[in-house]
């Protein structure tokens, strides 16, 4: 098949997701156009069968902002033409699918064959941004022509259903990790003792550091742990939350005991040296943070009543509290990371369950179903 990917390409699970499943498809042997305003941060080495067009946008005094969407349009029409695509599958909904739409019609207009367009939700997408009232109308619009609809849990695909009053399928396609690169530390081939002495518990959190991750029950979680036992804990990402989460570190002493790595391309050189993850999550339409943390050999620690209930097995790879609930969290930290044994089970049945149920190549096969469903190729 030939087909066409947009996503947002900077740092965050809908551009890991729509990357990795590119690389994996051109693999197989389809023919990958990447279409964005700039190469997608994992797209890091060149790959046969995949190819990227660039976005530009050009900047003139009348535009106090400059039509992204319009240029972004007009390239998927072009792409669309050129490499004559079978599929145009847009990842995060504002405002792809809508460009999708637009670069169809354009193609009708001028009497060219139409790729299918697929959509695939990612949760901020409908939850934050799509519900806002300036973007319902087009949210929803743009949904309901896309011929294919995908989100990546159920928690989200009835969110949607929900929110935008969708009755179309939804089909509910869960994410997914490299499993050749998301490794347990076997051996002890990570470099903890940079992170922690061996007497010291590590403990790790992977966000874009918005208010909706709740960096700062992480810290209060990480206070209370640090309190009963000697520990450390590893911050990757940054947002606007960042400065708050070190004005609290310094606030309640903490500075000595939390490492800051900023954003990291590569995290799975650093989750494996890691004993637990924390997701205290306000929302969370999958949590792709937390899956790969469990690829790691992590347990993992998140909230209920997101869509983190279908990543983590409830008292089996990590635990589930109610959102805020940092004293909850914090106690169940401790008892797991003071009992060896039970962290070990913990840590196998994380890298065991994420496996079988979230391996590159069972999600990706059922991408490539769902593309012969509707493009009928
Ligand atoms: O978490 C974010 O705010 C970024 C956002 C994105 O577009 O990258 O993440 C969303 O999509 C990920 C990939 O499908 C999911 O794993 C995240 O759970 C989801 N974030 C939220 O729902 C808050």
């Amino acid at each position: 098949m030939k087909i066409g990917i947009t996503c947002y390409p900077v740092v965050g699970g809908s551009g890991i997701i729509a990357t990795e499943l590119g690389q994996e498809l051109a693999s197989r042997g389809h023919e990958v156009h990447f279409i964005s305003y700039a190469l997608p941060f994992r797209l890091d080495k060149y790959q046969t069968n995949l190819m990227f067009h660039g976005v530009e946008t050009t900047a003139y005094p009348l535009f106090k902002y400059p039509p992204y969407t319009l240029a972004l349009s007009s390239k998927l029409a072009d792409v669309s033409r050129n490499y004559n695509l079978d599929i145009v599958h847009m990842h995060y909904a504002i405002p792809h699918a809508t460009c999708a739409y637009l670069a169809n019609q354009m193609l009708a207009a001028s009497g060219d064959r139409l790729p299918r367009i697929i959509t695939t939700l990612h949760g901020t997408d409908i939850t934050l941004v799509g519900s806002d009232p300036s973007y319902f109308d087009i949210t929803r619009f743009s949904i309901n022509t896309s011929d294919g609809l995908t989100a990546v849990s159920q928690h989200l695909a009835d969110e949607t259903a929900e929110v935008f009053g969708v009755t179309r399928e939804i089909r509910v396609i869960h994410n997914f990790f490299d499993d050749s690169r998301f490794l347990p530390n076997i051996g002890g081939e990570c470099s903890r003792c940079e992170f922690a002495t061996e007497d010291e518990m590590l403990l790790a959190h992977v966000s874009n550091f918005r208010p909706v991750k709740r960096t700062l029950d992480v810290i209060e979680i990480f206070e209370k742990v640090s309190a009963a036992m000697p520990a450390k804990l590893i911050l990757i990402g940054e947002g606007p939350d960042t400065v708050l989460a070190r004005r609290m570190i310094k606030k309640r002493g903490l500075t000595e005991r939390v490492i800051f790595l900023g954003n990291q391309s590569r995290v799975e050189a650093v989750l494996p040296c890691a004993d637990l993850f924390l997701l205290p999550s306000q929302e969370e339409s999958f949590g792709l943070a937390a899956l790969e943390a469990l690829a790691c050999g992590l347990p993992v620690i998140g909230t209920q009543g997101t869509g983190l209930v279908e990543v983590i097995d409830d008292g089996i790879d990590g635990f589930l509290f109610p959102i805020g609930d940092t004293n909850a969290m914090a106690g169940a930290a401790i008892e797991l990371l003071s009992d060896r044994q039970k962290l070990l089970k913990f840590k196998s049945a994380a890298a065991d369950v994420s496996r079988k149920r979230f391996s590159q190549k069972k999600i990706v096969d059922e991408y490539e179903q769902y593309y012969r469903e509707i493009a009928h190729v």
